[in-house]
């Protein structure tokens, strides 16, 4: 029997469809998706494991915040997070947003992204204060995914392709779109190609999501605040899992804090007799039955910490902590 795996890292600017993409290779929901850029705060493992007759093949991709020029404690700790990602891949995914063609900070990453190609020891600086000792051992191939091809003219894609193409850092030059599934055959084709052989594979061959089930529960939950929450609330809501236990007659209880940084925000994520917060908590809790097949009671409770979005402390306990 024949054993292939290996790490592939997908990165590129916020918003540009990292998360639509991962969800549509893993082949189920993993990781939140919405309209808002920096949707993802942390990186997410999902696992795609392909059996046949005399070979297995376990794809490990690793979705990561978009990266971009750090504002406050927690978005720099998402761009370390992006980077570090890198560190263990054996295949980069760099995607790129076709529908609003290329801009300023996808040649920056691509640069960052040619270093790591080359160099032993790279310090990537991608956004100021991000500066990342990088100590590659891998040397990743690299892809370019241009993304959200449904949207583009093929007179359009065409010149992307060439303009990518003489940078000449890229591998392969995929066109995609994650959301109608477009292109995604022949990128796991192409993939499988460029993955290693192993002696085993890393994780079981059923399981898809590479996290502890709390941090599914707090992905579903933000995005669905990311999805119906007004404009810039979302960026000072933070979703903690306090307890998940299973009760006798079966059913899941699940108790989240959601934490925003002002009064005000609390009062319009509660909404109008707790409105809001129940659509909130009615589609999150649907989903996670979806999920794990299982009834759920969803306790949600809503508290003010003030700019918790500066305390380090306080984003690495909730994000970058499993
Ligand atoms: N039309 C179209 N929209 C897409 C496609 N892929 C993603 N989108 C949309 O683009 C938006 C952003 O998608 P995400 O997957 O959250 O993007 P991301 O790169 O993970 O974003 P961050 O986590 O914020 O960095 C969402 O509204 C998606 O529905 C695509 O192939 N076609
Ligand atoms: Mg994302």
């Amino acid at each position: 029997m024949r054993i292939k795996t290996g790490y592939i890292a997908c990165v590129g600017r916020p918003n540009v469809g990292k998360s639509t993409l991962i969800n549509r290779l893993v082949g189920t929901k993993i990781s939140a998706v919405s309209p808002k850029p920096q949707t993802t705060r942390r990186s997410i493992v999902g696992i795609k494991t392909i059996t046949d007759e005399d070979r297995i093949i376990q794809l490990i991709f690793i979705d990561t915040p978009g990266i971009h020029r750090p504002k406050n404690e927690i978005s720099s700790e998402m761009v370390k997070n992006a980077i570090e990602a890198l560190k263990s891949a054996n295949l980069v995914y760099h995607l790129i947003d076709a529908s609003e063609g290329i801009k300023g900070e996808d040649i920056d990453i691509a640069e960052n992204l040619k270093l790591i190609k080359m160099d032993e020891n790279t310090v990537l600086g991608l956004g100021s204060g991000t500066g990342i000792d990088m100590r590659i051992k891998t040397h990743p191939h690299i892809f370019c995914l241009l993304t959200k091809i449904d949207l583009v003219k093929k007179e359009e894609l065409l010149p992307m392709m060439d303009e990518v193409g003489k940078w000449s850092i890229y591998s392969e030059i995929i066109p995609i779109s994650a959301l109608r599934g477009y292109g995604i055959d022949d990128l796991l084709k192409t993939t499988i190609r460029y993955i290693p052989d192993a002696e085993e594979i890393l994780y079981p061959q059923e399981m898809v999501f590479g996290h502890p089930i709390r941090i599914l529960i707090q992905e579903i939950i933000m995005e669905k605040i990311y999805n119906n929450v007004h404009m810039e609330i979302p960026y000072s809501t933070a979703v903690e899992i306090e307890e998940i236990t299973e009760r006798e007659n079966g059913m899941l209880y699940i108790k989240a804090t959601i934490y925003v940084e002002k009064k005000n925000q609390k009062k319009i994520l509660v909404g109008k007799d707790g409105q809001k917060i129940k659509q909130i908590g009615t589609l999150a809790r649907e989903e996670i039955e979806f999920l794990m097949n299982k009834r759920v009671y969803l306790d949600l409770w809503v508290k003010v910490k003030e700019n918790w979005r500066k305390n380090l402390q306080f984003v690495k306990r909730i994000y970058f902590s499993e």
